[in-house]
């Protein structure tokens, strides 16, 4: 009995499942939303997909980003200690410099849903084990750090995202301004978000400690750049001043390193987490109290079809009825021929 507790051997059970996940890896989508020319683009294509090119020079056109004119995707396999990491990134087009910029934020939010709608369709059909999982388990939200704070459209976008992903805060190109005038529009950017009911990514069950950190860098100030400079031997990616480098990977000066171990490291599994269990649970009960089907038209199955069902399954029976009696008769048979029969 003593012996009981080493033979059942958990620990064994949470090594095999660490063992399967690091085999069939983790998946994890980011989507960068938020007003033109803030340098969603260049975060994305010079910090995470720094691995594509690996100590190489950046091609050209990748230096050059051009302004994102339709969503796209980018997904990059990363593999650290033998596990697996499948990382895709959606990239949107900018809004706020169109004249008119009523439901500039449509395209995106339909996005979302398309994800969730795939989702709900193939985890109802025949192939759920091979289903592609494209839901969004993050929204980094793009403020500009020219404003005395949010913009009333990027109000109005994220309210329309709040309900649907894990939206996180960041101010693009924080390398414009000084640290206490940084600390100032943190600080209106939250008290705006409060004052406006937006939800924002609060971190989960995770570490208090690592919650910290996210509650201390909220909204992220990231500086992000394509150049790649030398400092002081080193090489490092980051902005050229007459006065220095800013670099993009220094906690000091950007706090995209912090915000990336916030995605990467600690909230990935609740982030999620909360994207399965709140956001997609949410749309699609919505779903379901919408159409009365999981997916489909939108129609309730109608009564004949219904009327059908029932009778095909009652002309099965009467045709099981017929064989046994059919058998029934062919082992009297076989007996009274004096074969003993097979076991039929
Ligand atoms: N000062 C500064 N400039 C930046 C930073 N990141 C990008 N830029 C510059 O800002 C300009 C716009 O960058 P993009 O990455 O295209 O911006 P975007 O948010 O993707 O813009 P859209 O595609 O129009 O939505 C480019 O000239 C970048 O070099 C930054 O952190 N600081
Ligand atoms: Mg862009």
């Amino acid at each position: 009995m003593s012996n009981l507790q080493s033979v059942v051997g958990f620990a064994e059970l949470a090594k095999q499942m660490q063992k399967r996940s690091a085999k069939k890896g983790f998946d994890f989508t980011l989507m960068v939303v938020g007003e033109s020319g803030l340098g969603k683009s260049t975060m994305i294509n010079s910090l995470f997909l720094r691995e594509l090119y690996g100590d190489r020079e950046i091609p050209k056109a990748a230096e050059r980003i051009e302004k994102t004119v339709e969503i796209s995707t980018s997904t990059l396999d990363i593999e650290e200690n033998g596990v697996r990491l499948r990382l895709t990134i959606v990239d949107t087009p900018g809004f706020g410099d169109s004249v008119n910029n009523d439901e500039c934020w449509q395209p995106i939010i339909d996005y979302v849903d398309r994800q969730y709608e795939g989702y709900l369709r193939d985890e109802s059909g025949l192939n759920r084990r091979n289903i592609v999982d494209n839901r969004i388990h993050c929204c980094l939200f793009f403020i500009s750090p020219s404003g005395h704070g949010l913009r009333p459209l990027d109000i109005a976008v994220m309210k329309k995202l709040d309900s649907k992903v894990n939206v996180i805060p960041v101010i693009g190109k924080a390398d414009m301004l000084t640290k206490q005038e940084l600390q100032r529009l943190k600080k209106k950017i939250l008290l705006e978000i409060r004052e406006n009911g937006i939800h924002i990514y609060q971190g989960g069950e995770t570490d208090e400690e690592e919650n910290q950190e996210l509650k201390s860098c909220m909204p992220f100030g990231v500086v992000s750049s394509n150049q790649v400079l030398e400092v002081g031997g080193k090489k490092v990616r980051g902005r050229l001043y007459p006065w220095g480098v800013v670099e993009v990977e220094n906690p000091k000066h950007s706090e995209f390193p912090q915000l990336r171990n916030i995605l990467m490291r600690t909230h990935m599994q609740d982030l999620k987490e909360v994207t399965v269990g709140i956001h997609y649970e949410n749309y699609r009960s919505g779903r379901l109290a919408k159409s009365g089907r999981p997916f489909g038209d939108t129609q309730a199955a109608p009564a004949t079809e219904q009327g059908d069902v029932a009778s095909k399954l009652v002309e099965k029976e009467q045709e099981l009825e017929r064989m046994r009696i059919m058998m029934d008769m062919m082992r009297q048979q076989m007996q009274q021929q004096g074969g003993g029969g097979a076991n039929v």
